[in-house]
This record gives C-alpha cells, structure tokens and sequence, in this order.
C-alpha cells in the first residue's frame, strides 16, 4: 500500500491544501516502471524511500516547525519558478515543482510521458551526463551518478575518459606487437 500510494502524492497533497484527503498519485512512478521494466521506489522525488507518509526522517510525521512552514511555501507552488525547499520532497522532486508548477504537474498525471520533454535536455541532477527527464523514463536514480542506464553510462564514461581509453589501447596494441615480434626472434635464435 506504502509503495504503491507513495509516488508523488505529495503533489495530491500540496493541492488539497485544506483536506486530509491523502489520495496516491502513482501514475508517475507507474509509468517509470511500467517504461523502463526497473523497480522505482518512493525515492526518485521524495527524502524517504518509502514516501512522504510515516514517523521516519523525510516523512511528514517528523517535520518540525521550519519543516511545517517550508511545506505551506511549497503548498502555494502552483505555478512554474518558485524555489519550495519542500521537506519531503528531494532534490529532483523540489526541481519538478520549481520547473512545472503543481498545476502542470496534476495534468500531466494523465500522460507521465511528457515529463521528460517538460524537464527538458539541460537538467542533469548527478552529473552522470544523463538528463533528469531521461533517468526518470529509464526508471534510474537522477540523484546518483552510478545509477543510470547501462550502455548510456558506458557512452558517457567512454567520452569523459577517452583519453586515457586510447592510451590503454595504444599500450596494448604496441605491447602486443612487441611480443609477436619477441616470439619470432626467439623462434629465429633457436
Ligand atoms: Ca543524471
């Protein structure tokens, strides 16, 4: 129930200012998933793996004044370019609501798909060299620069380190050509 009701209901909540009527917001997280054939968890937007409701830090039991006053902040967030440091959100998920605005949020919870066109190319939380809009179609962390899609993380290595990458193929091949050229001499002397 945790897992499946915690993705992205804070933006429910956000909206329902005056209610506590927690509805899941799952169609993001389900649509990561379902995407990317990967488990995605609570953490890809929220501070707490297991989402925002719960006694554990990140969660909305804990929050203590401040925390209390940066969510009514992010609670006003409807539209794009407001900073809401909100508590129970990450990083990522805080970059969503500065980017789109809650309003854009909620409708776009009938297509997910377009979030990766919404984030656009420039964001890239973990400088992994993979957009933000990217990890959350491949269903990977856009906090951690070791999660990512494999071969994209292979591209990306191989274009941050090419240089080093042809100096071990130059020392290879040469090391190879010289032992080919070593077992004919000694062949030679025998
Ligand atoms: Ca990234």
């Amino acid at each position: 129930m945790k897992k499946a009701s915690c993705a992205f209901i804070l933006f429910l909540l956000l909206a329902m200012t005056s209610s506590n009527n927690a509805n899941a917001f799952p169609e993001y997280q389900a649509w990561s998933q379902k995407h990317s054939k990967r488990t995605v968890n609570c953490a890809m937007c929220h501070a707490h793996g297991d989402g925002p409701e719960g006694s554990k830090p990140g969660q909305m039991d804990t929050l203590d004044a401040d925390a209390q006053k940066r969510l009514e902040v992010a609670r006003g967030a409807e539209k794009p370019g407001v900073h809401a440091d909100n508590p129970i959100l990450n990083e990522f998920g805080n970059y969503i609501v500065f980017k789109l605005g809650l309003e854009q949020v909620y409708k776009m919870r009938d297509d997910p798909s377009q979030l990766k066109q919404a984030l656009g190319e420039e964001s890239d939380h973990d400088g992994d060299g993979i957009s933000d809009g990217e990890e959350f179609e491949d269903g990977t962390h856009p906090l951690n620069n070791q999660s990512g899609a494999p071969w994209k993380l292979f591209i990306q290595n191989l274009q941050k380190k090419w240089v080093m990458v042809a100096i071990i193929l130059f020392i290879a091949i040469t090391s190879l050509f010289g032992f080919k050229h070593l077992l004919r001499y000694s062949s030679k002397v025998d």
